[in-house]
């Protein structure tokens, strides 16, 4: 399977690493020797050097209860670092924002994916990834990220998940985006309560099933925490089980923090799966 971004294509028959990159404020702290952007680059050349093969760029804090950024904020954080890791890094880019404008500006700094949590649905974002013609990652959320984690509930949380991914993707195709442009994720942590969390990573074969590239974010998530009585320093273990669990069952993107332990693990079952058992 290859996702297809503008006339570029990522082989996706071994599972890749997907490396996160926030560039909010809070994120940088070594004394201001180097500027934001030069920071940024050399996290991302790290992590391309350890194995990732696509860097996500994050300008909003979407954790939990996080406020909103001003979109002239989130502008004048990703966009000169998009440029930059583009200029100078061979990966794929992916921008992870809701903001129709940041999407746009993002793809013509050089961005092939737009990573979006609330999965196309604010105004123009729909028209602007079409437009742009770039690989698109749809999320599955409950809610929003401020109320999201206020004891949500489903009926049925895997039909009620891929209810909605099967609509969105819909609703992409309707827009003019290309079946192979399009990724789905399940959103561990956004509307899901520690069992939801588990519920979905142990059903990532039948996500997989539906035919798309599946995204699996689960690095340093509060379901290690609370699974595992860890603060989120101390999660690392659980999320490269999440990791090789959710890889094992088919996801072809995992989204993560410690891309070198990452990409070990996934070696192991890599090499392991060439031979019979
Ligand atoms: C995701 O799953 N997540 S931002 C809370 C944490 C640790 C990490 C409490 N963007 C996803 O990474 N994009 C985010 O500890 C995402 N899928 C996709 N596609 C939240 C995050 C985090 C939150």
């Amino acid at each position: 399977m290859h996702l297809h971004s503008k006339n570029k294509m990522l082989d996706l028959s071994a599972p890749k690493v997907m490396g996160i990159l926030n560039v909010t404020p809070d994120s940088f702290s070594d004394g201001g020797l180097f500027s934001n952007v030069e920071r940024a680059l050399k996290q991302a050349e790290t992590m391309v050097q350890q194995g990732a093969a696509i860097i996500d760029i994050g300008g909003e804090s979407s954790r939990p209860g996080a406020s909103d950024v001003s979109l002239q904020d989130e502008l004048d954080r990703v966009i000169p670092v998009i440029e930059k890791i583009n200029q100078n890094l061979d990966c794929w880019i992916s921008i992870d924002t809701s903001k129709a404008k940041v999407m746009e500006e993002a793809v013509n700094a050089g961005a092939d994916i737009i990573n979006d949590i609330r999965a196309l649905r604010d105004e123009g974002a729909l028209a602007v990834a079409a437009k742009a013609d770039v690989a698109v990652c749809l999320m599955h959320m409950q809610g929003l990220p401020r109320t999201m984690q206020c004891a949500p509930e489903y009926n049925n949380l895997l039909e009620e998940v891929e209810q909605f991914l099967l609509q969105q993707v819909k609703t992409c195709l309707n827009a003019g985006i290309k079946k192979e442009a399009i990724i789905l994720d399940l959103g561990f942590g956004f509307g899901k309560q520690l069992k939801h969390n588990f519920q979905l990573l142990a059903a990532t074969k039948q996500f997989v099933a539906l035919g798309y590239p599946l995204l699996t974010g689960v690095s340093r998530k509060s379901m290690f925490g609370k699974l595992l009585n860890r603060d989120i320093k101390n999660r690392l273990s659980g999320s490269l089980a999440g990791a090789l669990i959710a890889a094992q069952r088919g996801s072809q993107i995992i989204r993560v923090h410690d891309v070198a332990e990452t990409v070990d693990v996934l070696k192991v079952l890599q090499h392991i799966n060439s031979f019979k058992e």
